[in-house]
């Protein structure tokens, strides 16, 4: 059982205690551009922006700080700056557009915004924004030193929005307890960082994934990251070469893609792989394996538990298996009346840690905690040896690369086209991503689907919402299956695209 002493600042951990423990002069950030903040001048960062916000903007503890930038430096200073202040994180991924963050502003009320001068204009209009220019200039005029407020264990300190398979963004909720113990379970039992490491992972920090990865766990370790914005395969694998990084996180997507290419020999100098976000197939394992010797930790996690609690690594790792519950966690496979099955069977994966599911004021709550158990909505089953093995989603989220793509978003999405008269989106399965996003569309009366209308509807959607969330097919149909009551069959869809 991991135990916090009752009065904890997450930040302090982190980042203090890194400084008194590893010394101000090791490099924690880098940036391939040649970019390198030591331990020390981090703290003086986070301490200059917590000073910003209390003594400029007056941030009290307990108000929000939506933070809108990509993975830089200074995202890591305005994060563990607004915990220092006593604030909590709203996590935003750089690549939404205002309509999505509007909900989330909405619904999580921040009381300012801290965002990168290419995302700021957008959201002017919903709060008050202070763009990483201003931040700069201010926090230069400001002294180092700053004591962080005095927060409990149990306070919180991070909202990191999700999107539900309904459309609208759930809210998980994080205390500062949560964010040591993702360390005190996955990163010390299984990732397992050493003070020399250069750890890269294409996540942003909005998906928790990347806040433990490359924020979290190094600082922990004294372990140095490597912060790239959106990174194609082909650069990730030059970034691992040219730059000399030893720890890569990613989704199965960039690795079966750097073996599509044939530049897996630029991932050589790895000592760990870890592949989570989706399942990877056995055949991208074994290819890494034959190959680069690379026994990828494999990983299954979930914003609403923050971090990963099923993998396994070195020795442990059995191929075709996720692995198995990381110490801390206890997880089973539940039948349909929510029974704990046996091995092999095949039932909805439950998980229980010292990290739970808790939505801000959200209905869906009920349906994720379930028995006391966190349903996550993967299909599982466990072998003999309680080693883990997935099967699918059960919900209507496609996973592609990686990102979960809650479906009736991106319908509602393609019917504001005007020439949409109505949409259903289904995962297609896709051997480099998983699956994708297929769109089956019904035009308007008199109108005739081709590759033109295809590629404008695609277009609208980039447009619309976060780019990566658009169909990557697009199939016109007169009219979509429905029930006697008019219901959408979307499996009927499903069979389609599988067939
Ligand atoms: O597997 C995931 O999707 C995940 C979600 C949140 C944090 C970490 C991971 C791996």
């Amino acid at each position: 059982e991991l135990r916090y002493p009752d009065r904890l600042n997450a930040a302090t951990e982190l980042i203090d205690a890194a400084v008194a423990r590893f010394g101000p002069d090791r490099p924690a950030l880098r940036t391939p551009a040649g970019e390198v903040w030591s331990y020390g001048e981090l703290l003086t960062r986070a301490n200059q922006v917590a000073r910003v916000l209390t003594e400029d903007f007056g941030l009290v503890a307990g108000q929000r700080v939506l933070l809108r930038s990509p993975n830089n430096p200074w995202t890591v200073a305005a994060w563990l700056g607004v915990l220092k202040a006593g604030g909590v994180v709203v996590a935003t991924m750089a690549a939404l557009r205002a309509r999505e963050v509007a909900p989330v502003v909405e619904r999580t009320r921040p009381s300012l915004a801290l965002a990168d001068p290419r995302f700021a204009d957008e959201i002017r209009g919903l709060l008050t924004v202070v763009d990483h220019d201003d931040l700069r200039a201010r926090a230069a005029a400001k002294p180092g030193e700053f004591t962080a407020v005095d927060t409990a264990a149990d306070d919180v300190a991070l909202l990191a929005p999700t999107s539900g398979s309904t459309g609208s963004p759930k809210i998980t909720v994080h205390f500062h307890r949560d964010v040591l113990s993702i360390d005190n379970t996955f990163g010390r039992h299984v990732l397992r960082l050493e003070e020399n490491d250069l750890v890269a992972c294409t996540a942003p920090f909005a998906f928790t994934f990347g806040l433990g990865m490359l924020v979290v766990f190094p600082l922990r370790a004294g372990a140095c990251a490597l912060l790239t914005e959106a990174a194609t395969p082909a650069q990730v694998a030059d970034f691992v070469q040219q730059q000399g990084v030893t720890v890569l996180a990613t989704a199965p997507t960039a690795y079966k893609a750097i073996l599509r290419d044939g530049a897996e020999a630029k991932l050589s100098g790895l000592r760990t792989a870890v592949s989570a976000g989706e399942h990877i197939p056995r055949e991208t394992w074994q290819q890494l394996h034959d190959r680069l010797g690379l026994r990828v930790v494999d990983g299954i996690g979930a914003t609403e538990l923050l971090h990963i609690f099923i993998s396994a690594a070195g020795d442990d790792i059995r191929p075709g298996a996720t692995g198995r519950p990381v110490p801390g966690y206890r997880a089973t496979v539940l039948g349909a009346a929510g029974e704990e099955l046996g091995p092999g069977e095949v039932g909805r994966l439950g998980v229980i840690g010292p990290v739970g599911c808790r939505y801000l004021d959200d209905e869906r709550q009920k349906d994720y905690v379930v028995g006391g158990w966190n349903v996550t909505g993967d299909m599982f089953h466990r072998d003999e040896d309680g080693y883990f093995h997935y099967h699918a989603r059960s919900d209507h989220m496609i996973v592609s690369s990686g990102y979960n793509i809650g479906g009736p978003e991106v319908e509602e999405a393609i019917d504001t086209h005007p020439d949409v008269l109505e949409s259903a989106v289904v995962a297609k399965p896709d051997d480099e991503r998983g699956s994708v996003v297929c769109a089956f569309v019904v035009l308007r009366e008199g109108l005739e689907g081709d590759d033109a209308k295809a590629r404008e509807i695609q277009d609208h959607v980039k447009r619309t919402i976060a780019p990566y969330k658009y169909p990557r097919e697009v199939r016109f149909r007169t009219s979509l299956p429905r029930n006697a009551s008019g219901k959408l069959q979307r499996f009927a869809l499903r069979k389609i695209v599988e067939e």
